[in-house]
C-alpha cells in the first residue's frame, strides 16, 4: 500500500537541507543572470551600425535580449531544481507525488506577468518599426532594380536635376533621407543593407520600399537575401555614403560620363 505524504511529514534536518538548496538555486540563477547580461553586451552580434535605425533596432535589440536571459534562466533553473530536488531515490519507484488539484493564485500570476511583459515589448517594437518608417519632411527617392544577379540603381531627375540616371553604382548622402523603391525583372529576391539593418523582399509587379538616414561615411554591403536562383550568393554590390556635396558631384560625373538610361557605362560597386 502507497503511503500518504501527510503519514509521513519531512524531518527538521531535512527542511533545513531543502532551504539551502533553494538558496543555493537562487545565488546560482543570480550569478546566471549577470553572467549572461555581460555576455549580452561583450559579443558584438551586428556589423558596424550606419544608420537612425541601425540605432533604434540595436537598442530594442538589446532590450529584447536583457528582457529574456531572466525569464530563460528561470526556466532553466526551475526545471534543474525539479529534477535534483525530485529525482526517484532507490525504493521509490513505485511511489506517487502528492495529488495537487491546482494553485489559483500561481496560475493568475504566471498568465498575468508573460501577458504584461509581451505586450509591452511587442508596444515597444511597433513605436521602433513606425519610427523607422516615419515619413520624413523630404527625402531623395532611388530606384533598385533587381534581377537575376545584379542590382541597378535608378536616380530620378528630381535628384540629378537632369536625366534620370542608371547605375550600377549606389551612392547616397549622410544624414540625408533616402526612401528605396524596389522592383524585381524577374523572381523574388531581398534587398538588405546589415549596417543599416533594414532589408524589404523585392517583389516582381509591386513596388516595395524602406527608407533610411545614414549617419556614418563608408562603404557598405549590399546583399540579397532571398534565395534567387544559382548566382545568389554573388547578388552583391555595394552602398557608398558620402557628404552631399560629394554626392551632388558624383551625380553630375556619372551624367556627363554618359552613365543615363542604361547601366552599361558604370562599373559594379
Ligand atoms: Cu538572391
Amino acid at each position: 500500500m502507497e503511503r500518504n505524504a501527510a503519514d509521513n511529514p519531512p524531518a527538521p534536518g531535512a527542511a533545513r537541507a531543502s532551504r539551502r538548496s533553494l538558496t543555493l538555486t537562487f545565488v546560482a540563477a543570480l550569478i546566471a543572470v549577470g553572467v549572461g547580461i555581460v555576455l549580452s553586451y561583450a559579443i558584438h552580434w551586428f556589423p558596424v551600425k550606419a544608420s537612425l535605425q541601425a540605432r533604434n533596432t540595436d537598442t530594442l535589440y538589446h532590450v529584447l535580449v536583457i528582457a529574456s536571459i531572466p525569464i530563460f534562466v528561470l526556466v532553466v533553473t526551475v526545471i534543474l531544481y525539479c529534477v535534483w530536488q525530485f529525482r526517484m531515490r532507490p525504493g521509490e519507484e513505485l511511489k506517487d507525488g502528492p495529488p495537487i488539484h491546482g494553485n489559483t493564485q500561481l496560475e493568475v500570476f504566471w498568465t498575468a506577468l508573460p501577458a504584461v511583459l509581451l505586450l509591452g515589448l511587442v508596444g515597444y517594437s511597433f513605436a521602433v518599426l513606425h519610427d523607422n518608417e516615419a515619413k520624413p519632411a523630404r527625402e531623395i527617392r532611388i530606384g533598385v532594380t533587381g534581377q537575376q544577379f545584379a542590382w541597378t540603381y535608378q536616380y530620378p531627375p528630381s535628384v540629378t536635376g537632369g536625366a534620370p540616371l542608371n547605375s550600377y553604382q549606389l551612392y547616397i548622402p549622410k544624414g540625408e533621407s533616402v526612401k528605396f523603391e524596389l522592383h524585381s525583372k524577374d523572381v523574388i529576391h531581398a534587398f538588405w543593407v546589415p549596417a543599416f539593418r533594414v532589408q524589404e523582399d523585392v517583389v516582381p509587379g509591386i513596388t516595395t520600399n524602406w527608407r533610411v538616414t545614414a549617419t556614418r561615411l563608408g562603404t557598405y554591403p549590399v546583399v540579397c537575401n532571398l534565395l534567387c536562383g544559382l548566382g545568389h550568393s554573388l547578388m552583391r554590390s555595394r552602398v557608398h555614403v558620402v557628404p552631399l556635396a560629394q554626392f551632388q558631384t558624383w551625380v553630375k560625373s556619372q551624367l556627363a560620363a554618359g552613365a543615363g538610361g542604361s547601366a552599361a557605362a558604370g562599373t559594379t560597386g
